[in-house]
Order: C-alpha cells, then structure tokens, then sequence
C-alpha cells in the first residue's frame, strides 16, 4: 500500500441549478430562457468530460442546487447526470452547502447509487481501482443552511492513502458568507492531501501540494462573477497532484465593456470600431468619454438601442448599460466666462457633498425623502450635481444657437 496511486478526478462546486439570474436589466423572454437553462448545461459539459477522460471520481463540493424550492425539473436533470456518470461506474461524492443543506434535499427524486451523499457527522469512502485501494474520500454536509461552526475538524485523513477531504466552507474570504469559517493553516493541520472545497465563487488554488483548492462555480450569474467558469480536472501521479487542468464549462461568460464616445462623430463609426468578442457573451456596457454623440445618447431608448446592437454585432447579449458620457464642452473657457451658465459651473464644481445633502433636505416635502437623501453615496451626489450641471450647460448653450 502507502500513496503510490495514479488516478485522475474531477472536482467541481457551487453548480446553483436552475438559479435565477439577477442584473439582467433587458428584458427577454427567449434569452431569459436560455440562460435559465445554462447552468444545466455546465453540469452536462461536465459530465462529458468526465466520461470522456474516463475519470476515477468527481467531487462535488456543496450547493448544487440553487435554493430550497428546487424544481423537480432541477433535481430530474441533476439525476439524468449522475446517471451517466453511473453508465461508466463513475462515482461521484457530494458535500452539501449553505444552498443545498441536507434538510432541503427531500428525496422526492431518488439518486442513483454511483452517488455518496456525505452526513452531516462527515464519513470517509475508500475508492477501489482493479483491486486495490487507491483514494481516500472524506467528506461532511451542512445540515442546515446556516453553519457557522468550522467543519473541518470532523473529517481525518488515511495516511496510507491519497486523502481528499471534500467540504463547503470559507477559508478566509471576506466578500462571502462566514459558513463553516476556517483558514489555511487549519485546513494544513488536517493531513489531507487535496482540499476539494465549494462556496466562493472565484477560482483558487490557495495551496499546493497539499492542495487546496476552489474551482469556482461553473456558470457566472451576475456581472461580479466574470470570466469563464468551470471545474478542475486533477491528475494524480505517484500518490501527488500532478496536474489542474481548469475545465470550462460556462455557456454564458459574463463581462464588463466600456464605450468610449471620445473622437466619434456619428453613431455608425461607434457601432463599427467596437469588438467586443473577448470580453464575454452576456455584457454590461458603459458608454464613456465625451463627445457629440451625448446627446443622442441621453435619449434612454435610442442609448438601448445601440447598445443591444453593438453587443449583437460581436455575438453577446447586452444585460445591462449605463451612460456616463459627457457633452463636448470648452467647460475651462465657459467658466471663465460672466454669465449665468459660467457661474452654474462654477457653484457646480466647488460644492461641498454635504452642503448639497443639507439644501436637499431643506427642500420643501423633502422629510418624506430624507432616508433616501442620507443614502447616496458621496460619490455618487457629486457625479449627480457635475451631470445637473452639464445638463444645464447644454441647455443654455442651445438656447444661445
Ligand atoms: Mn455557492
């Protein structure tokens, strides 16, 4: 015996089936569809590959499912999966997390028994290849949603074997919920040799060798989960991880893409001079820079319009835009100027946030809005008095021909 196994796995997290995606500002019935339906497609691209390499096991490290009501149509597809993965005697292990808690997962549709759901005390399962013992797999599900207590005590490696401790939790990640808080040096202590762990969302190879490990989730479902997503495939050589091969497996690569206005005089040359076929498929655009084009594009419709049509041009869909361009303006001469609209400029860019706050308030009927008052960001009542501004200047500046 002793770790001298060579065998290959796939560990994946956080597959949030059937998840309701959140930013999508443009309405689209189709579209919608489609991406209700990818988050499916990442598990199926997931399973093929697994059957393609013809792996040992695949890990799946806690919130497979996206919420509590999860369809029959999520749990039927989520079966039809580890089927196929049963047809090739792949097994597979799941650690639940904060999302799929082992109270939610109602047995209504029954798992095939290629499938090892891990308790909620945590238990261990020892992978067989021809004859021999070649893994060690231990793992521990949330019972409930909220677990705040560390996990990764319950679980214990087998020295003799390659150690795989699978389990949902947060190694010190500020931007993601607290559950089953715990950090590196613990996981380090337990003895395992790869940490296949779900909950944060971006992908991480925190530690190698041994490795710890968050392949990330496999479909982004807002603009703040970009990039491509997928999962790892981890070769094991000599009873060491040899290779991470990241898989990708999400359809949809979410993105961010500015426009910058500056320099173009007709909304043709926009439209033609942008590619956006790196950023993503599914993007929120931000038209910047200042120009002659503001104008037009103060109008919400038109400023839609070409924003669907610049992301159609380069194969991706538009979830959302915002405008924050500016008018072409000589603002340092127009300020220097004696008139009504030099002094607006002038008031504009001098003002203090909180005097602004405080004439808000003062406003007759404003009591009814002060909760709403006090809570615009200071940055973002400063852009709104330098836009009011900029308005006025281009409205003044109209009238004058
Ligand atoms: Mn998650």
């Amino acid at each position: 015996m002793g770790k001298d196994g060579d065998f290959t796995f796939i560990h994946c997290a956080d597959l949030h089936l059937d998840s309701q995606f959140k930013g999508l500002a443009i309405k689209d019935d189709h579209w919608a569809k489609e991406m209700r339906e990818s988050t499916f497609i990442a598990l199926e691209r997931m399973v093929d590959i697994a059957r393609s390499k013809n792996v040992d096991l695949v890990v799946l490290a806690g919130d497979i499912f996206d919420s509590d009501e999860r369809s029959v149509r999520a749990q039927f597809r989520f079966r039809d999966a580890m089927s196929r993965l049963g047809e090739e005697n792949i097994p597979c292990f799941i650690a639940c997390g904060n999302h799929d808690p082992l109270e939610d997962w109602k047995d209504s549709v029954r798992l095939p028994e290629n499938v090892h759901r891990f308790s909620a005390a945590g238990d261990a399962v020892k992978i067989r290849k021809n004859g021999k013992e070649l893994a060690h797999v231990a793992g521990i599900s949330y019972p409930v949603r909220d677990v705040r207590e560390d996990l990764s005590p319950y679980l214990s490696p087998d020295d003799e074997l390659f150690s795989i401790a699978v389990l949902h939790c947060n190694v010190g990640n500020d931007d993601h919920a607290p559950y089953s808080p715990t950090t590196k040096e613990i996981l380090l202590q337990r003895g395992f040799d790869y940490y296949a762990l779900g909950h944060v969302h971006g992908r991480g190879i925190l530690n190698e060798r041994p490795h710890i490990v968050y392949p990330g989730n496999t479909q982004g479902r807002h603009v703040n989960e970009r990039d491509v997503k997928g999962c790892y495939l981890v070769t094991v050589r000599g009873g060491a991880v040899s290779t991470m091969d990241f898989i990708p497996l999400s359809p949809f690569i979410w993105g961010r893409y500015e426009v910058d206005i500056t320099g173009h005089t007709s909304l043709d040359s926009l439209i033609d001079t942008n590619d956006l076929s790196q950023a993503g498929n599914i993007l929120e655009l931000e038209f910047v820079g200042r120009g002659p084009l503001d104008s037009e594009l103060r109008d919400h419709e038109k400023a839609e319009d070409l924003a669907s049509l610049i992301c159609s041009r380069s194969g991706a869909r538009l979830a959302r835009f915002k405008v924050k361009t500016r008018p072409e303006l000589d603002l340092e001469s127009l300020r220097q100027g004696k008139d009504l609209l030099a002094s607006i400029l002038r008031t504009a860019e001098g003002r203090e946030v909180n005097d602004t706050r405080a004439e808000l308030k003062a406003l007759p009927g404003a009591l009814r809005f002060k909760r709403w008052i006090d809570a615009i960001e200071d940055d973002e009542l400063s852009e709104i008095v330098e836009e009011a501004s900029l308005l006025l200047a281009d409205r003044l500046l109209e009238d004058r021909g």
